[in-house]
């Protein structure tokens, strides 16, 4: 063989090679996850995590830490661990992140996106890109949403039917500044407070209530604690799945795909999950048809009223009066988050 020839096969060799030699991967990828295995939320970032493997052939080998135990509990630092790369992955709540990332607050004006649909277009929508774009500045990358779902509220004392019926409640938030603002403007007396130590507050009683979605509740059998739940769909708590922005740029383009179309899929799946039964079959159905989910979730309020749980859906009217008396919240947040991003989301919602 001519001695150019061998020049050129070495560096065509060389050229294919290269990249995939540059690459090696970590024997371990991080994942923060703020509650457990059990929730839709835990079971959708298993998912992920199976998927990322799967479909890398095992190259990328990501871990669930669940309990935001990678945080000592500390659920609200998810944001600032990924963006600086001590953490790898996350699946968490835009809650989570909400005292970091103004825009995520969004999602927390109390009675302002009260459909799936509406969330959907939210997210999808020109609102979305912004709060993408938002979340991507600090060194995320953004890859999927997923669901925790409307937050509802429980509590041990009494019906709650009228603003009326929180004041002077003590509730459980997360501490996020806008939550404490809307259980203040409620008339209640909010306490903030890990989720890790959460349900234990619940068990002793050293708090009457607090909010949050089906997916939750129905794990931690909120009735053990609570007699009373009121549906009144107040606000959306979307999860975010994504990486840290250097670690992914880093990643060869085809490992880059197959991260990004893994935690679509187990967004998706998650959605469903935490929306079944909320949205009449249509959730149920992408379980059983897309995912091959069987047995398929159980009902999860009908345990809750067997154990003798009372509750309490609003009617648009009783809605309306949470609605008025919530209003100051839009005064001081809409210009906190921005009257851009929020005119986007009500044109998007249209
Ligand atoms: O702490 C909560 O309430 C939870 C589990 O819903 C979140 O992480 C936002």
């Amino acid at each position: 063989m001519k001695f150019r020839n061998i020049v050129l096969i070495s560096v065509a060799l060389l050229v294919t090679v290269l990249p995939l030699a540059a690459f090696t991967p970590k024997k371990e990828y991080t994942m923060q996850v703020n509650v457990t295995s059990a929730f839709d939320w835990g079971m959708g970032a298993q998912r992920f995590a199976e998927l990322v493997a799967k479909k890398t052939n095992g190259l990328i080998n990501i871990k669930p830490y669940y309990g935001s135990s990678l945080l000592a509990g500390k659920q609200t630092n998810w944001y600032q661990a990924v963006a600086d790369g001590s953490i790898d992955f996350v699946v968490d709540s835009t809650i989570n992140a909400s005292s970091v990332i103004r825009s995520l607050n969004l999602f927390s004006l109390p009675f302002f996106i009260n459909t799936y649909a509406n969330v959907d277009k939210i997210e999808n929508g020109k609102a979305g890109a912004r709060i993408i774009a938002d979340l991507e500045k600090g060194g995320l990358k953004f890859l999927a949403w997923g669901e925790n779902g409307f937050r509802q509220i429980t509590n041990s004392k009494r019906e709650i039917k009228t603003p009326q019926d929180i004041v002077g409640l003590k509730v459980r938030v997360v501490g996020s500044p806008i939550f404490i603002d809307i259980f203040k403007q409620l008339g209640a007396d909010p306490v903030n407070m890990n989720w890790a130590d959460a349900v234990t507050a619940f068990q002793q009683g050293v708090v009457d209530g607090q909010e949050n979605p089906k997916s939750v509740l129905t794990v931690v059998k909120i009735w053990e604690y609570h007699k009373y739940m009121t549906n009144w769909n107040y606000l959306i708590d979307p999860l975010i799945f994504g990486v840290n922005a250097d670690l992914f740029k880093r990643f060869p383009a085809d490992v880059q795909k197959q991260i990004q179309e893994a935690a679509l899929e187990a967004g998706e799946y998650e959605k469903a999950l935490a929306r079944a039964y909320l949205d009449g079959n249509t959730s149920l159905n992408i379980l059983k048809n897309k995912f091959k989910v069987s047995p398929l979730p159980k009902e999860p309020f009908a345990l809750a009223v067997s154990k003798g749980m009372k509750i309490t859906n609003l009617t648009p009217a009783e809605v309306a009066a949470f609605v008025a008396k919530t209003k100051p919240i839009y005064d001081k947040w809409v210009p906190l988050i921005g009257e851009d991003l929020y005119k986007a989301a009500q044109e998007d919602m249209k």
